[in-house]
């Protein structure tokens, strides 16, 4: 019975979109950026299915229309130089894109400025994080606060965070889905990319190209918390968590992963990686670290270190390498 296969069809279909996915969260705005990205997503999702719609309305007509009813005597199909039609065809997709272009351009340049967040009467200045992916974590340094952190932020609400994002190795991309994104981060350059969360709360973020092996875990979490909470929280990091000594920094350059960790100084006074290109592969080569082929038919030429507080900088990092 053919229709209740395709039954069964649609309904195996719909649990795994409903299940699979979780929620999705790009159309669950928690902040100014992720909103106005989410309303330029559902104003272009509108616009086209209204055009598939009139497509298909037309289709139909024109099927049943102009169907062959068998006196086909005065049907003559070459039909040729028709000014009028030609015009009607190119200027329909010219209107279609451009009312497509208006509200994305307008909505690009508006993401480039600190967003404004309606809920407050004084607009806050920007709370500064440089976010530097290195193969598969995520650093960030608060310079004004002198601290640091490894694989998740906390941030104030309502208030929007400029992030400076560069990268150790691979180029990456910054990620919270919630708070709006993405941007690249690469090494030798900086991308600047504001955010800002309205709800106090814990979202997701991650990085969304694919650099391999450890990508899929390289996330991280932004924690949104109230003024107070987030002052508290940076004047406990500066008096009580450890300072971070270049000789560990180092080992985060070491491809591998790392638990959350917290520090009361940042990397950025020794290195910036937006300005310093080659710094991690420098420092790897020292500690004896090799990059290896993954398609070594030896398997994998060492276990991926994951690091956490305090870094252990006795690791060493043999490497074997393939006999030819
Ligand atoms: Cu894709």
């Amino acid at each position: 019975m053919p229709s209740s296969i395709f039954k069964w069809i649609s309904l195996a279909m719909v649990a795994v979109f409903l299940s699979g996915c979780g929620s999705l969260t790009v159309l669950d705005p928690q902040g100014p950026v992720a909103e106005q990205q989410s309303s330029l997503i559902w104003l272009s999702i509108w616009f086209m299915i209204f055009i598939v719609l009139v497509v298909f309305v037309l289709l139909t007509i024109m099927l049943v229309k102009y169907r062959d009813r068998g006196n086909n005597d005065n049907y003559d199909p070459s039909i040729e130089g028709s000014h009028k039609l030609e015009f009607i065809w190119t200027i329909i997709p010219i209107v279609i894109v451009t009312i497509l272009s208006i509200p994305t351009v307008i909505t690009i340049y508006s993401l480039e400025e600190a967003p404004e967040i309606e809920e407050v009467d004084a607009q806050q200045e920007p709370l500064v994080i440089h976010a530097t992916s290195a193969n598969w974590k995520w650093i960030f340094s608060y310079p004004e606060e002198g601290i640091e952190t490894i694989n998740y932020i906390n941030i104030p609400v309502d208030r929007p965070v400029l992030f400076k994002l560069t990268s150790a190795d691979s180029m990456a991309s910054f990620w919270v889905p919630q708070l709006g994104g993405q941007k690249y981060s690469m090494s030798g350059m900086e991308t600047e990319l504001f955010l800002a969360a309205t709800e106090v709360g814990q979202y997701e973020g991650r990085n969304a190209n694919f650099t391999g092996e450890g990508f899929a875990e390289q996330r991280f979490t932004v924690n949104a918390q109230t003024d107070e909470a987030f002052n508290e929280w940076v004047e406990d990091t500066q008096e009580n968590a450890p300072s971070l000594s270049e000789d560990e920094y180092v080992h985060l350059m070491v491809p591998g992963h790392a638990e959350e960790m917290t520090f009361s100084s940042t990397h950025l006074e020794f290195v910036n990686h937006a300005y310093d290109a080659t710094y991690s592969l420098e420092k790897r080569a020292e500690l004896g670290y090799e990059a290896h082929s993954p398609h070594s038919r030896e398997g994998k030429a060492f276990d991926l270190p994951i690091l956490s507080q305090p870094i252990n900088t006795d690791k060493t990092y043999e490497v074997e390498l393939d006999d030819e």
